[in-house]
């Protein structure tokens, strides 16, 4: 089957085409701009967009919030994380860090899907901020986020290494398995 993606990030679209391919799911990204609303968590922005689009366009579809949660900021840039990523960026968040002992952080993915209803899947990993950027792969903070247990950060993986334990790759884990059993 095939399934649009609605983002405007490639390289979302990139890590969910690997990861659903091996279960016979093609995905392809639709580019149509929805509010993004300013709310406390990820679930909300994404239920908020999901409803938002079921009004305008024809399902199946899914899009994808996510986040950079840092402890020590009080989990900024959290929900604000593409408003920051896009202001900021990795060496705005570098600078915030400077001087702060507790680097760990913790990315968050949620995966709203609509196909009448609304389904959920999400996905976390935790790790820590490194010193400096490292790596050319990947998108966003991958450069600046090493996954604990892991010696170099997702930026200096492939993106089939980065679907094993990244947060999107989790909360893909739960989207295939549901699709699985839901579409005989
Ligand atoms: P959409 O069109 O799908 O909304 P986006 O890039 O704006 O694309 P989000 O609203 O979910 O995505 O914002 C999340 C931000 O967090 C995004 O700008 C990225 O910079 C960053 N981010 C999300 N997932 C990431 C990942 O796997 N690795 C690194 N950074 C990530």
């Amino acid at each position: 089957m095939r399934l649009a993606f609605i983002t405007s990030n490639p390289g979302k679209v990139e890590e969910a085409q690997i990861y659903l391919s091996s279960f016979g799911v093609e995905v392809y990204q639709l580019r149509v701009e929805y509010p993004e609303i300013q709310a406390d968590s990820l679930e909300e922005v994404a239920e908020y967009g999901v409803k938002w689009l079921a009004e305008r366009i024809a399902g199946p579809f899914f899009l994808d919030d996510s986040g950079l949660f840092i402890p020590a900021l009080k989990c900024f840039p959290g929900v604000y994380s593409a408003y920051v990523y896009k202001t900021l960026g990795v060496n705005g968040i570098l600078k915030l860090m400077n001087g702060v002992g507790d680097r760990r952080a913790y990315f968050k993915s949620i995966i709203a899907y609509w196909d009448g209803d609304l389904h959920i899947f999400e996905g976390r990993v935790d790790g820590i901020i490194t010193e400096e950027p490292k790596g050319s792969g990947g998108f966003g903070f991958d450069p600046i986020f090493r996954p604990s247990g892991f010696d170099r950060t997702f930026a200096e993986m492939t993106t089939g290494e980065k679907n094993r334990i990244s947060h999107r790759g989790r909360a893909l884990q739960g989207f295939a398995t549901w699709l699985k059993e839901n579409l005989k």
